[in-house]
């Protein structure tokens, strides 16, 4: 299959497969499961599900990797709802829509984020836990990242830093622990599912730092090239507008050449994994180049 075919066949098996995962609307109360599914269905690329399923395939094998995948979505879509608060970010829209808090609530908005980042745990128990070693390394997989020394570390951070230009090494911390964590985190959970030895694990998780800095290097260079409203990204705070981001520190010129740097050291990362590794080689040059 072709890469983008492939990517499309991907992106359909997840959406339909939030539906399947996911409470439906009408379970009680229902407020709470419209606002989940709301952010849910928004849309997004389900670059991090696919990095789930797509690392899982490397390995051959029966193991369904579906709910780690969903898990890892339900995980990110909360990140960003919370992020979108009134007290953080502030923002409007996101994927395109008003943000939860605009479209219910603050209150529901904090909460839906709260049940999305207690369902990922949820799925995990619910679809690995007759296979307890597989359970237990995926469970501490993903509570590492999003806990206080990598996502919210991250967060942390940057919130701390807002206002004053930040040097290089501190805006290094915030998107290897803010953008790169889950996506590396991703890929090793593919990778756990696919019960891949302790050096293919590391050889995911290099991969996934590689195309998670190279991810958020693009960020900041579509933040900086294109406009905000018509790409319906998040628009985001006065503190936001300010932030140093790698085009700031570096220029448009050097930041391309960083991100095409780290999206070569994820190519070459691929000869040490197994398997058919052309959709992973494919992605990151399909990040490398993306519109949004
Ligand atoms: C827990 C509040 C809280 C924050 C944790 C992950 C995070 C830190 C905040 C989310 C907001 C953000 C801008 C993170 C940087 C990573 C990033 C560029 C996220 C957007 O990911 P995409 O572009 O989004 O893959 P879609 O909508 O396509 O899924």
């Amino acid at each position: 299959m072709e890469f983008k075919e492939k990517l499309r066949a991907y992106q359909t098996e997840i959406e339909s497969a939030i539906e399947e995962y996911l409470p439906t609307a009408q379970t009680r109360p229902s407020h709470i499961h419209e606002a989940m599914l709301y952010s849910l269905r928004a849309g997004g690329k389900r670059l991090r599900p696919i990095l789930v399923l797509a690392a899982r395939e490397l390995f051959g094998g029966e193991a369904i990797a579906m709910p780690a995948a969903i898990s890892v979505e339900s995980l990110h879509t909360y990140s960003l709802i919370h992020d979108d608060l009134p007290s953080i970010d502030d923002g409007d829209l996101r994927r395109g829509k008003p943000t939860c808090h605009k479209q219910f609530d603050e209150a529901t908005a904090v909460l839906a984020g709260d049940a999305l980042l207690t369902y990922a745990f949820q799925l995990l128990a619910k679809h690995y836990g007759d296979s307890p070693e597989i359970c237990t390394k995926l469970v501490a997989e993903l509570s590492d990242t999003a806990g206080s020394e990598r996502l919210i570390g991250g967060q942390m951070e940057d919130i701390l830093g807002e206002g004053a230009p930040l040097s290089e090494d501190t805006l290094n911390f915030i998107h290897l622990n803010k953008t790169s964590a889950l996506i590396e985190c991703c890929l090793v959970m593919g990778g756990i599912v696919g019960q891949a030895d302790a050096g293919q694990i590391e050889s995911l998780r290099a991969y996934g730092r590689e195309i998670g800095i190279a991810f958020q290097i693009i960020d900041d260079i579509l933040d900086a090239t294109s406009d905000e409203a018509t790409l319906g990204k998040n628009t985001g705070s006065d503190a936001e507008m300010e932030k140093t981001t790698y085009v700031k520190l570096h220029g448009l010129e050097k930041s391309r050449q960083l991100a095409a740097q780290r999206t070569g050291r994820a190519i070459e990362l691929c000869s040490e994994l197994p398997g058919d590794t052309s959709f992973l080689e494919g992605l990151a040059s399909y990040l490398e180049n993306r519109l949004n």
